[in-house]
């Protein structure tokens, strides 16, 4: 049996800013009508709704073809960066667990950032298991297409090549070597070039395949829970095979099958190790009727403890919106 999170605190972060594709930042109220608060309530769970956090465009774009220019999407990630990293780190000092909910992968420069400073403090350490197709391990240098939801991990681990707009009180460090990519099946010379060097574990699709959920989960959980540390679980929908989740703008085929992402979960679950965690690159603008928003949510509801057989319910605490 794992004890529940105190109060479970969810915030979203509107933007899709650090991607080429528009539409997945409507990815939390998506989330949201898909039902995520009430699969929280049902399980007996405490939560609060913090809204979404967003950037009232000072400009309106000159690029008449699709999406702002990238200097302005820059301008929009590190703003939203910084507070998503100062809301998160205040969760968490509230003793309350952190459900960021996206927007776009570059929203875990922040969520990231507030989960490692406040665990610096406690010198606790964090390990981060990033279950994406792709490894957002790229820097500006390394990066084929600019777009900054494919650098999150590669910034908070402190590669060289982001300039000092990027820096702050608000980045946090992690240590590559507490680092596990989870189900990716695309990365880019460069990157991969830096993973390796860096000591990143990568767990491709093909090691999935041959290997198996729970034989290659085991070890993480071991892992983290050997180093007495906190895991950061930070979920892109496009781990999933593209076939059951659609709703997402850099899909990739032959991703996750429906139990291999829920046993990735429930497996969490049991371990009691998560500590926060990210859902992004929902993208509603190209889901087929809420599918990938409807997984995304009972994927979460796994997480925190779903399950065939149940379990004995405590008590509801309170339900609030802030
Ligand atoms: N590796 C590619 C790039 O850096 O442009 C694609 C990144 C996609 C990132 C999505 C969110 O996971
Ligand atoms: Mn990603
Ligand atoms: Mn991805
Ligand atoms: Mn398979």
């Amino acid at each position: 049996m794992v004890t529940k999170p105190k109060r479970i605190d969810i915030l979203g972060v509107a933007t899709a800013s650090g991607a080429s594709v528009r539409g997945c930042g409507m990815g939390p109220e998506a989330l949201r009508v898909a039902g995520l608060l009430e699969a929280l309530v049902e399980l007996e769970h405490s939560i609060a709704d913090h809204g979404d956090l967003r950037r009232v465009y000072p400009e309106i774009s000159t690029n008449p073809s699709s999406w702002r220019l990238p200097e302005q999407r820059r301008a929009d990630v590190l703003e939203l960066a910084e507070r998503t990293s100062n809301a998160g780190y205040d969760i968490l000092s509230g003793g309350h667990f952190p459900i960021f909910i996206g927007g776009d992968h570059s929203i875990a420069m922040g969520s990231l950032s507030a989960v490692s400073r406040f665990n610096a403090e406690k010198g606790k350490p964090v390990h981060v298991l990033w279950i994406d197709a792709h490894a957002d391990y790229n820097t500006p240098d390394t990066s084929p297409s600019g777009n900054l939801h494919g650098m999150p991990l590669a910034l908070l681990c402190g590669e060289p090549g982001f300039d000092d707009n990027f820096k702050g009180d608000w980045l946090g460090k992690v240590d590559p070597r507490n680092v596990t990519i989870f189900g990716a099946r695309s990365i880019d010379r460069e990157e991969r070039r830096l993973l390796q060097a860096r000591g990143v574990e990568v767990i491709d699709m093909r090691k999935i395949d041959q290997t198996g959920v729970v034989g290659l989960m085991q070890p993480i959980i071991e892992r983290v829970k050997a180093a007495d540390g906190h895991l950061h679980v930070s979920f892109d929908v496009d781990v999933v095979d593209p076939t059951l989740a659609p709703g997402g703008g850099t899909l990739v085929p032959g991703g996750l099958t429906y139990r291999e992402a829920h046993l990735i979960m429930e497996m969490l679950h049991d371990s009691g190790v998560v500590g926060s965690l990210d859902i992004v690159e929902l993208n509603p603008f190209l889901d087929h009727g809420g599918k990938s928003a409807t997984l995304l949510v009972d994927l979460v509801a796994s997480l925190f403890g779903r399950s065939v057989i149940g379990e004995e319910p405590g008590p509801v605490e309170f339900v609030t919106r802030e």
